[in-house]
């Protein structure tokens, strides 16, 4: 099967707040890597303009959708995932980052390992480029908790539990969720980290590698509430 057809039963989901000119790009370099693929823009609200360059894409290609999340009670990383993936209609989805962060090129090695029968795939930090101390060191005390709670719950642990860029089969996924409303919580901020904590502990998880760069433009939503929400769904 060559690249573009496998596309076809690819949803690439992105979370966008804010996102104005990462996500002009961002289309942009997708649809021109992946034809048939589609591809839906999970939004909060963003009061940047994000939401008239998404609708002017949707006019132009009908394989891209805007999900227009600026009403809803409930905002977030995990929700807004949680709503794509109810919409998606294709066998296979993956999320990455708006800011380039994720190297939208490797996507074709996370579509080839669902291919190859993995249901759930994680794009993995090799190496991180600018970082400061301060960053590495959360990063660095989030993941041993995250996969010391993961040890206790008996769990399959990757290598990186904290990646935005992960992927898998679209059933197997929205299954999981809705058997485990209580740990997938709508609030949370690391749907991956909720999902490995249900995960069956037999699934082979598949991993590919990238650098994780500094982010293009725009600016970083992390914080102390979103660092805070991850500590309580450790234990
Ligand atoms: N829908 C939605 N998207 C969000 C929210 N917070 C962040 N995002 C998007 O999620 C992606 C990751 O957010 P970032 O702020 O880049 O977080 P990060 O990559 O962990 O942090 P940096 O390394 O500082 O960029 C980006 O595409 C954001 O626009 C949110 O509350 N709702
Ligand atoms: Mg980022």
């Amino acid at each position: 099967m060559n690249k573009s057809q496998s596309a076809e039963q690819l949803t690439v989901i992105i979370p966008t707040l804010n996102e104005r000119i990462n996500v002009e790009k961002m289309i942009d370099r997708l649809l021109s890597l992946y034809q048939q693929v589609s591809i839906i823009v999970a939004d909060d609200g963003s009061t940047d303009g994000t939401n008239d360059v998404v609708l002017n894409w949707s006019v132009k290609n009908s394989r891209v959708f805007f999900l227009d999340r600026k009403e809803e009670a409930i905002k977030g990383l995990t929700i807004s995932l949680v709503d794509a993936l109810k919409i998606t209609k294709t066998k296979f989805f993956i999320v990455i980052d708006c800011d380039f962060q994720h190297p939208p090129e490797k996507i074709t090695d996370g579509l080839n390992l669902m291919i190859e029968g993995y249901q759930l795939v994680i794009g993995t930090r090799s190496s991180v480029e600018g970082w400061s101390f301060r960053r590495k060191i959360i990063s660095w005390g989030a993941t041993t908790l995250g996969k010391f709670s993961l040890l206790l719950r008996r769990r399959p642990r990757p290598k990186d539990i904290m990646s935005g860029f992960f992927g898998g089969e679209v059933q197997f996924v929205k299954e999981l969720i809705d058997q485990h409303p209580k740990t997938i919580s709508p609030k949370g901020y690391k749907l991956l980290f909720d999902l490995l904590k249900v995960l069956p502990r037999k699934s082979e998880i598949g991993e590919f590698f990238y650098t994780f760069q500094a982010r293009e433009a725009g600016e970083s939503k992390i914080g102390m509430k979103q660092i805070l929400v991850y500590f309580r769904s450790l234990f």
